[in-house]
């Protein structure tokens, strides 16, 4: 069986990364994933060791030797490698349109990139809009109102649809000014468990103020989390003896509804904390 890697930066800020690692995680394809940290000295020696042609992550490889450093070289290579995960719409026009759509995700809308960089951590009540950023608002519910579904193909979640997850989060985070239709679509990428997984576990890494910006904060638009809190405890207190993640002894816990669960390790115990529901393992052990 192939094995892939796949190299990101600070996932709560990456936009791109966001889109390489849901190339995966949405679609049941496993992958080991290593985390690097923009603005940094070290970001690109990991970058180049991780591959020796990459500048910018994502970038993932697999262990035939093959090479993927662009988010849109890793979504082709999935869907041609998986057809059975089905990554892109099987029938020919709405495949085409698939690929139209995240070819102009990847070229385009530089102002709204420009201007609202992805922040998963943080929503704002009121952000400024410029009017380059509305023409590519304008844009993006041009092109979303083709929706056939819950997602832009109906009900089954595609490439295209990952490709727009991070656009979902800043119209989301900088509460961007949107129709009805548009909002519902980034809701529906605000509930999606594998956009959930990333943003909780994306805020158990150190924060960037690159990405800090001065307008007044608001609540996540997003499901809201069960309350859960990281606690000293022991695994003999513990409903688990063995993490319901990698299934190791347990030694970093939290409690949620008065029991306390245990995790093989501090960020695994530390993203459950920050959206439990998030996590079907964890959700399954807590139900039972
Ligand atoms: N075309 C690339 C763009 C990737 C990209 O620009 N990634 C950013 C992080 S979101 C990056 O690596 N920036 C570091 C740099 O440009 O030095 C892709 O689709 O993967």
């Amino acid at each position: 069986m192939t094995e892939y890697k796949i190299l990101i930066a600070d996932p709560s800020y990456s936009s791109w990364s966001l889109r390489g690692w849901l190339c995966f995680a949405a679609f049941g394809i496993p992958v080991s994933v290593s985390v690097t940290r923009l603005y940094t000295d070290n970001f690109l020696t990991d970058v180049t060791a991780f591959s020796r042609h990459a500048r910018t992550v994502p970038v993932a490889s697999a262990n035939d030797g093959s090479q993927f450093t662009d988010s849109l070289t890793i979504a082709e290579e999935l869907a041609h490698r998986h057809p059975e995960a089905c990554l892109l719409p099987s029938g020919p026009q709405q495949r085409a349109t698939a690929r139209a759509l995240m070819a102009e995700m990847h070229s385009s809308f530089t102002s709204l990139r420009a201007d609202c960089p992805m922040n998963t951590r943080t929503a704002y009540a009121k952000t400024p809009v410029s009017e380059a950023v509305e023409a590519d608002l304008r844009r993006l519910e041009e092109l979303w109102q083709a929706r056939k579904g819950t997602w832009l193909f109906g009900e089954h979640y595609s490439v295209a649809d990952a490709f727009f997850a991070p656009v979902a989060a800043r119209i989301a985070g900088y509460n961007l000014p949107v129709s009805e239709q548009a909002r519902a679509y980034v809701s529906a990428h605000l509930h999606h468990y594998p956009f959930r997984q990333f943003r909780a576990w994306g805020q158990t890494f150190a924060s960037q103020s690159f990405y800090f910006r001065d307008y007044a904060i608001a609540k996540w638009p997003g499901p809201a989390p069960l309350e859960a809190r990281a606690i000293d405890a022991d695994a003999e207190e513990s409903v688990n003896k063995n993490c319901p993640y990698s299934g190791n002894p347990v030694t970093d816990f939290l409690e949620m509804s008065g029991r306390i669960y245990g995790f093989c390790n501090p960020r695994c115990r530390d993203k459950t904390v920050l959206d439990p529901s998030a996590w079907p393992a964890f959700m399954t052990l807590a139900a039972a």
